[in-house]
Order: C-alpha cells, then structure tokens, then sequence
C-alpha cells in the first residue's frame, strides 16, 4: 500500500462511498481571470488546505423556475461531503475535463457550464435532457467567491450563474437531494427568516445581491443582466 493511497483514505475516511468516488471527478483550475491553468481532482480542490493556498476551479448554479415563476430549491443529502443537509438553488456542480465541459474563451466555457448543467440535473434530480435544452438556459453573469464547509474542506470557485424557465419531472437521486420544493419570491425570504433552516454560503451570496432583482425580470427579458463579461467578486 503505497503512502499516496494512504493519504487519500485518510481525508475520505467515513464518508459515503458514491460521494468518495465522485471526488475523483477532475475540475478545472483557473487563474483569478477564469482562464483554465491546468486541472485537478474534486477532492483536492475542495480540501481547504490547498484553497488557502490559492487553488480556484469552475462552477455553475442553475435556478430553474416552472411556468408560475417559482424556484426549485433542494437540500443536499445528508451523504455529501461538502455542506451536507443545506437548502441552495436547484443545482451547482462543476464542468470536468472531459469533451465539451472544458472551454478557455467566455462562449465556449458557457457552453461547457451549460453541458454540465444538463448532465447533473439529470444525475440529481433526474431531469431528462430533453426538458432541460441546451439553448433554454440564459448565462447571467460570473461569481468568484471563498466559502469554508467545515474546516477541512470548503469552496472557493468561479461561478456561472444560469437561470431556466421551465416545468421538469423530478425523480431525485436521494444520494444526492434530500428534498425539493418550488418557492415563490415571497415563500424563500420567509424560509430565510426560518432560524431552523441552513442554506449555503453561495445560495446567500446571490440572494443577498442580484437574484430577487433577476427574478422580478424573468417575463420582461432579462436583457440587460445576460451574458455580463465582468466578474463578480464577493
Ligand atoms: C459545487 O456544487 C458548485 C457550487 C456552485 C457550489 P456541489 O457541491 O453540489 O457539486 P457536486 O454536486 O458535484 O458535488
Ligand atoms: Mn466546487
């Protein structure tokens, strides 16, 4: 058993199996501009030892809004490794290194967010790809933020927001989603209001800032918000 292996069971140790093996998955590493420098695995960078160090990847967050204009919010399964048991927006994850995720210029990286959109709303809340076509989603703007888990591991990503509107069949993947529920504007700013509920750092960062605007201009257009070439810092 080689020192390597050793190190690797050692921060993965006692977690749920799936989610281990889906630490292996490979993000792509950027610069402070959004230009891709390399790549590395999920675990390492979302450990926050290598996060104080620097280490920043690509993100995306969907909101996705049925035909009332309502969110789909979930809560993570109690399973994930990073904010496990949080309420957040429909669904984030990450672009890999593989075909047609990657991209260093600002339209090719969209279209690669917005693959990988398509493939884990499919793998979490069980979202055919169908209902979920490449040219319904919007890309809004980009959001670089910092934001510690739980002292070990924590995010620190390059964030694509992308917003959908549209009404879906959900067949969640409970390793995945514990819960969904579709929200009003009004219906979210009293869960936020609820003490007793936990939502991610991320899913705060953009209530706190653009997202109510956004929302207000789902059927006007949102025009003036897509494709912004500036990146947010929070
Ligand atoms: C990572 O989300 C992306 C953001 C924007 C926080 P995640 O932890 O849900 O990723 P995954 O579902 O791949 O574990
Ligand atoms: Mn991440």
């Amino acid at each position: 058993e080689s020192t390597r292996a050793q190190a690797r069971d050692n921060d993965l140790e006692g977690y749920d199996e799936e989610q281990i093996r889906l630490m292996e998955e490979v993000c792509i590493v950027l610069d402070e501009n959004d230009v891709p420098i390399g790549s590395a695995s999920k675990k390492i960078c979302h450990l926050m030892k290598n996060i104080d160090m620097g280490l920043l990847h690509r993100a995306f967050s969907v909101f996705l809004f049925d035909s009332e204009n309502r969110l789909l919010l979930q809560q993570r399964a109690s399973e994930k490794i990073t904010f496990p048991d949080m309420w957040t927006n429909t669904c984030c994850s990450h672009p890999l290194g593989i075909p047609g995720e990657t991209g260093a210029e600002l339209d090719a990286a969209i279209l690669g967010v917005k693959r990988a959109a398509q493939r884990k709303l499919n793998q979490e809340l069980g979202i055919k790809a169908e209902q979920v076509p490449l040219e319904k989603f919007d890309f809004l703007t980009r959001i670089h933020y910092k934001a510690p888990s739980d002292g070990k591991w924590g995010e620190h990503e390059i964030d694509y927001i992308l917003f959908i509107k549209t009404n879906v069949d959900l067949d969640i993947n409970p390793n995945e989603v514990r819960d969904t529920c579709y929200v009003s504007a009004q219906k979210l700013k009293d869960m936020f209001a609820d003490s007793s509920l936990k939502f991610t750092p991320w899913f705060k960062l953009i209530c706190e800032t653009m997202l109510f605007e956004w929302w207000e201009h789902l059927d006007q257009g949102l025009d003036k918000y897509k494709g912004e070439k500036e990146i947010r810092r929070m």
